[in-house]
């Protein structure tokens, strides 16, 4: 995936677009994406990005995340 699909793709989960991705449009994505498997686990492990421990993730996280 390439920096403008990333971005693409982080503008679509970012349903508020405030710039950061939450639990809730995680999970929401997730769904979208129809993640198999269990949707709090799989969160939970998309949270593992989070590097600040803001609760959040930002693009760049978002990005490590998916790498
Ligand atoms: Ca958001
Ligand atoms: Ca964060």
């Amino acid at each position: 995936m390439n920096e403008t699909e990333l971005r693409a793709l982080f503008d679509e989960i970012d349903t508020d677009g405030d710039g950061r991705i939450n639990i809730v449009e995680l999970a929401e994505g997730f769904k979208a994406e129809g993640a198999r498997g269990h949707l709090a686990e799989e969160v939970k492990k998309a949270m593992t990005a989070d590097a600040n421990h803001d609760g959040v993730l930002d693009f760049d996280e978002f990005r490590t995340l998916l790498k």
